[in-house]
């Protein structure tokens, strides 16, 4: 990858190439486990975790927090003569981090990329500009584009909702708005396109009515999907659920409310999920729950990496940094077959006190490094083959015999009720839980 920020301003100086120096460095701005020409299985790590990082919280948040005003000031906003040329600046920012941390993939929202005109119009010719920019930026590095989606949440006429909003004409702004995000999305390149509906349910149910609201997101939706389609749009339009915040109710609450919400409109062919671990927690789930449920019923896409704290209910968007929960993570993803046009996206930021440039990267390092030796732990787990063969031996009443044939719908519910066992010990084999959890600990503690 060529180094980008040759021939302009250097953002980060002082910090070259991200390289991997093995577990035992004490080089904080060194990976530790990624390291991306190293075969797993058969893939390299590059291939299998495809990271990628979140423009607006790498680039755009400030440190900003509901108590206090920013505590990050980003030079490229500080150097720049005109609003539109914080944005060029903050582009060139960006390609220099993603090529000097090695990542292969970045994301946007449309306001990430280009300040909001003061009509659709002007904001489409903003976006327009940027989208030039950053395709130049693109083939100049290599990098490339995970997904690309639309702010339909900050400003002020998302506040009711928008796609599901009681009124019709912000309804026609989302539209535009996603409209040229799926233009921008094209014309980069991007593999996918996401749909996170942050204001899309409701406040309170007293002033909603829930069954149109949800009509006209399935309607949005397929539209939107139509246009991508007849466009040229050939990536995975995906549905990134959560629970609550910024509303209270969410209507895409959790990947089994998707999947249900997908069918009941005919949209499962196009759609499949980008899952957060941070919401999934929000929901009440493991992030391996919302894995595995996605690959069982055939949605599973994307990943946004970043985890929330157990201590609170906020989507505090952190980085990853446990193990043992990349592990389970990476063990789901590589069982649904491991990522197509997916990746990791660090949809994370660093805290309102990380003020050092320095910061961002290590941020970025823990993270691929967790998921790295996560990997790394789950291919063993794999190929090892124990807990398969554990899961597998427990199951197996119905490979043969009348459980197979009850597997195959081939037995009347009275026949099986017939073939009830006696016996005082029927279903007392154990489930052996504390023994695999001992096993998974001997996978994630040997990663070398
Ligand atoms: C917010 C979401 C958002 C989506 C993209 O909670 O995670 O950042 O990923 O709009
Ligand atoms: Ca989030
Ligand atoms: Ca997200």
């Amino acid at each position: 990858m060529a180094e980008y920020f040759v021939g302009h301003k250097e953002y980060f100086p002082g910090i070259g190439k991200i390289r991997c120096e093995g577990p035992k460095s004490d080089n904080p701005l060194a990976f530790k486990f990624y390291n991306p020409d190293r075969k797993v299985g058969q893939k390299t790590m590059r291939e299998h975790l495809r990271f990628a990082v979140a423009y607006w919280h790498s680039f755009g948040a400030d440190g900003t927090d509901p108590f206090g005003a920013a505590t990050h000031i980003h030079p490229w906003t500080s150097d720049a003569r005109n609003p539109m040329e914080a944005y060029e600046h903050k582009l060139d920012a960006a390609f220099e981090f993603f090529t000097k941390l090695g990542v292969d993939f970045y994301c946007f929202h449309d306001r990430d990329l280009a300040p909001e005109g003061q009509t659709p119009i002007e904001s489409e010719r903003n976006l327009a500009h940027m989208v030039s920019l950053a395709h130049e930026r693109q083939k100049a590095t290599g990098v490339r584009l995970l997904w690309g989606t639309a702010n339909l949440f900050s400003h002020p006429r998302y506040m009711n909702g928008a796609a599901t909003n009681p009124e019709f004409g912000v309804v026609a702004h989302a539209a535009a708005q996603v409209k040229a995000a799926i233009d921008a999305t094209i014309e980069l390149g991007g593999q996918g396109y996401v749909f996170w509906g942050g204001r899309e349910g409701y406040m309170s149910l007293l002033n909603t009515n829930l069954k149109r609201e949800k009509d006209h997101l399935a309607r949005f939706l397929t539209m939107a999907r139509d246009y991508g389609r007849a466009h040229g749009f050939k990536g995975t339009f995906y549905i990134e659920p959560k629970p609550m915040e910024p509303m209270k109710h969410q209507y895409d609450f959790d990947v089994e409310t998707v999947a249900g919400f997908l069918r009941a409109y005919g949209l499962d062919k196009d759609f499949r999920v980008n899952i957060e671990a941070n919401h999934a927690e929000l929901a009440g789930h493991d992030f391996q729950h919302e894995l595995e449920t996605a690959a069982a019923l055939g949605i599973f896409g994307s990943v946004d990496a970043n985890r929330g704290d157990p201590r609170n209910g906020w989507d505090t968007d952190q980085f990853p940094i446990n193990v043992y929960d990349t592990t389970l993570a990476m063990l789901a993803i590589l069982r649904a077959g491991g990522f197509t046009t997916g990746g990791l996206n660090f949809d994370a930021k660093i805290r309102r006190n990380s003020v050092d440039p320095a910061d961002l990267f290590e941020a970025h390092i823990g993270g691929m490094d967790a998921f790295a030796a996560g990997l790394l732990a789950a291919q063993r787990i794999i190929e090892d083959g124990k807990f398969d063969a554990f899961v597998s031996q427990r199951y197996s009443s119905f490979d043969t015999g009348d459980g197979k044939r009850f597997e195959d719908g081939r037995m009347k519910f009275e026949e099986l009720a017939a073939l009830a066992p006696a016996g005082p010990d029927v279903g007392r084999t154990s489930g052996k839980q504390e023994r695999l959890e001992n096993l998974i600990m001997q996978y994630v503690l040997g990663v070398e």
